[in-house]
């Protein structure tokens, strides 16, 4: 009986250990709204510029360790107005201290940037995108879960 329970109290331990950088939350909670940002659903708005754009990942949700793509489309009417703006990413898990990628972004027909983006670990990113046209500049926040 007594070493019965040595071994589950030693396997405990292992996985205690295992997970040591994983996100607290859980990956598979998913939804980027769950995020108490007061955004709608991946639509952001460039205060400066009162240009709103609307946000997404491609694929949805992004895989780690792959090339996905961030999304900013602009409004149709504005496409033409904003296309020479200068947009780039900055990724980070705002839950840990393993630092930031940049990403540039570059414009494509229709109306939207496109940056290429590849998570390293799975669990809850920040995106910060900036943008920069007429001498201003505007960042925006947006937030999602990278699943392996
Ligand atoms: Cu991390």
């Amino acid at each position: 009986m007594k070493r019965a329970y040595r071994w589950p109290s030693f396997l405990l331990a292992a996985v205690l250990l295992l997970p040591a950088c994983s996100s607290p939350a859980s990956p598979e909670a998913g939804s980027p709204s769950s995020q108490p940002t007061g955004a709608e659903k991946g639509k952001l708005t460039f205060a400066p510029f009162s240009l709103t754009v609307e946000v997404s990942v491609q694929p949805a949700p992004p895989k780690i360790l792959k090339e996905n793509e961030l999304l900013i489309a602009l409004p149709p009417e504005q496409a033409d107005r904003w296309k020479n703006a200068k947009v780039s990413v900055r990724l980070t898990m705002p839950s840990m201290d393993h630092g930031a990628v940049d990403a540039a972004s570059s414009y494509r027909e229709p109306g939207q940037f496109a940056a290429k983006i590849v998570p390293t670990m799975v669990g809850e990113w920040q995106a910060d995108i900036t943008f920069e046209a007429d001498g201003k500049t505007s960042t925006v926040v947006y937030p999602f879960v990278a699943e392996p």
